[in-house]
């Protein structure tokens, strides 16, 4: 009698994935762990740079108080990221893209990696690492070799949100319109602590979604949750 390995994925949630239409997938850190990008919280080599926690070097007071620190900080991220490629997750999702007509991708990273995985129209909540920003006049660049406006000849900044500052604007809105709308919400690769990002699958839930956290780890939100895959994001997606 051969081993029966039970797949992780529920009857419900098998039933619920090949009936819903209007899907929301929420992303952290971790669905780019398997990429080999260091996760925020989980140790890792970006969770302290030169002595300060990343969420003081990722914050806004950092601009004020020294750029030439944060472009450094992001230089070495966007270094490091040069190399790396999607994993299965950010494959998985891209396919589920066209799998449901109605699927809004929302993510925290600031890598690119869904897009480069095939996914469009990312909802980026914290920015893009790969844009530069004028901190006059908010024109904004693909290219980080320079750190002079073209436009205004004033200061350019990563064009990513840091702690203390506003999401772009309509970006949560946006989100949040689909969260409230959505029949079943993934949450994935997110210790769920940052706002106003973690609100998203209380209020998908709170409206109805069946809420489903893959994670190896437990978090704030697991218990919320309607059920929970536990394991890495590259393993478990493409068993759904
Ligand atoms: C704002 C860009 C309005 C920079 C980032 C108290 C209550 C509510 C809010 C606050 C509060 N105190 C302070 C705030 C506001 C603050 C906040 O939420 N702070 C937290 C820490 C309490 N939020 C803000 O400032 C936001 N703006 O509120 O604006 C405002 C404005 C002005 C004045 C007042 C209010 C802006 C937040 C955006 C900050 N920028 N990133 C950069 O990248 O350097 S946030 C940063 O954390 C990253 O974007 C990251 O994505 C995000 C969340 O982290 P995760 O993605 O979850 O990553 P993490 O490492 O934590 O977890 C990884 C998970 O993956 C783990 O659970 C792990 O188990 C799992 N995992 C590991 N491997 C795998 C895996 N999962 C699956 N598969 C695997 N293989």
């Amino acid at each position: 009698m051969e081993s029966q390995t039970a797949s992780p994925i529920s009857a419900e949630l098998r039933r619920r994935f090949n009936s819903a239409a209007r899907v929301l997938v929420l992303t952290g850190a971790g669905v780019s762990a398997e990429s080999g990008v260091p996760t925020f919280r989980g140790g890792g080599n970006t969770a302290v740079w030169k002595g300060m926690p990343f969420d003081v070097i990722s914050s806004a007071g950092m601009v004020e108080r020294d750029l030439p620190a944060v472009w450094e900080w992001f230089d070495y991220r966007r270094d490091l990221l040069k190399a790396v490629k999607p994993n299965a997750a950010h494959v998985t999702i891209a396919g589920w893209q066209h799998r449901f007509p109605d699927l809004t991708l929302v993510t925290q990273n600031i890598d690119g990696l869904h897009q480069k995985a095939g996914s469009h129209d990312v909802i980026e909540l914290h920015g893009n690492i790969w844009r530069a920003r004028c901190v006059t006049c908010s024109m904004t660049s693909e290219s980080n070799e320079h750190r002079a406006c073209v436009g205004c000849g004033d200061h350019l900044r990563p064009d990513v949100v840091l702690f203390g500052e506003l999401l772009p604007t309509g970006a949560y809105d946006r989100a949040a319109d689909a969260a409230l709308g959505a029949e079943l919400c993934f949450v994935i690769g997110t210790s769920a602590l940052v706002y106003p990002a973690a609100n998203l699958p209380v209020m998908a839930k709170r409206a109805g979604a069946y809420v489903v956290e893959v994670n190896p780890e437990e978090t704030p939100l697991s218990d919320f949750c309607d059920e929970v895959l536990t394991g890495k994001a590259g393993d478990i997606l493409p068993l759904i």
